[in-house]
């Protein structure tokens, strides 16, 4: 079957107060329901609904958004989650109990965590691991080149060092079989930046990783694109860029930062994976 396209919104830490998330969360709903003319809201896992749609929002405001968009169709998730399922670890967030509270995916290993906060491949390895041994969370790992290694034609070395130290360890057959784990290809120089890859650069880095999946889960490159496991693409997408990205073979969705703190641009780009 083909792989059901997923358009996630990031947050980032924004917006600063609770009450502006609250609005913003309260267009969406009313965008997506009118945008479905009364249709019924889509089931979880029915691809024939259309893309997912799952908002990652600063974990103060994860309450208010799991309650606001219920029966909206739309999911969501936490913007990252520490590697320990409980215990004596201040300040630390358990996969299990994102779960417990209504989150369907877990953010992990995005640029700005390595580049600010010091995480590791093999950091987001522990947490991934974290999070896939809670049956029902879901994962979207992200990946990506900076534009010194892009430039040094180190993209295909970085994505598979970054998918072998990530994915260690990690149940092959399961992934590539139940798409709990989605990888967001996202190069760090397009990143905030306006700088928008090219539908054809963003193709031949999603062709880089799946050839690295291959690799990493031991597995022909047909068994990974057959498979279950999505692909998507982050890095400034707006409502302009996204019709031609989502129009590359090997692009599964999008992963969205800036534009996604509006709801008209947003439900813009939910347009443009569909
Ligand atoms: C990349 C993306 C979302 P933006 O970080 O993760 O953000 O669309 O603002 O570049």
């Amino acid at each position: 079957p083909p792989r059901r396209p997923i358009v996630a919104g990031n947050w980032k830490l924004n917006p600063p107060t609770r009450s502006e998330a609250v609005t913003l969360l309260r267009l969406l709903v009313a965008n997506f329901v009118n945008h479905r003319d009364g249709n019924e809201y889509p089931d979880d896992d029915d691809a024939s609904d259309g893309p997912e749609v799952v908002i990652f929002p600063p974990l103060p405001y994860l309450s208010d958004a799991i309650r606001i968009l219920e029966g909206s169709g739309i999911l969501v998730g936490a913007q990252d989650c520490g590697m320990h399922d409980g215990g004596a670890y201040t300040g630390e967030v358990a996969p299990s109990m994102l779960l417990s509270m209504g989150c369907s995916y877990v953010l992990l290993g995005h640029s700005e965590r390595r580049v600010h906060f010091g995480e590791t491949d093999a950091s987001i390895n522990m947490a991934l691991r974290g999070c896939l041994d809670v049956p029902g969370l879901r994962v979207v790992l992200c990946v990506g080149e900076t534009l010194e290694e892009y430039e040094n034609g180190m993209l295909e070395r970085v994505i598979d060092e970054q998918l072998s130290g990530c994915l260690n360890n990690v149940d092959a057959s399961a992934i590539l079989r139940d798409g709990r784990v989605v990888i967001a290809y996202e190069p760090v120089w397009a990143i905030g930046t306006g700088l928008v890859a090219t539908p054809s650069q963003a193709q031949a880095a999603h062709a880089a990783i799946l050839n690295s999946l291959s690799r990493v889960l031991r597995c022909t490159a047909g068994e990974v694109s057959d498979g279950a496991i999505r692909i998507i693409y982050g890095g400034s997408v707006t409502p302009d860029t996204v019709l031609g990205i989502m129009d590359m073979p090997d692009v599964d969705g999008a992963l969205v930062g800036g534009a996604s703190l509006n709801a008209d641009s947003f439900t813009r780009i939910y347009d443009g994976t569909n």
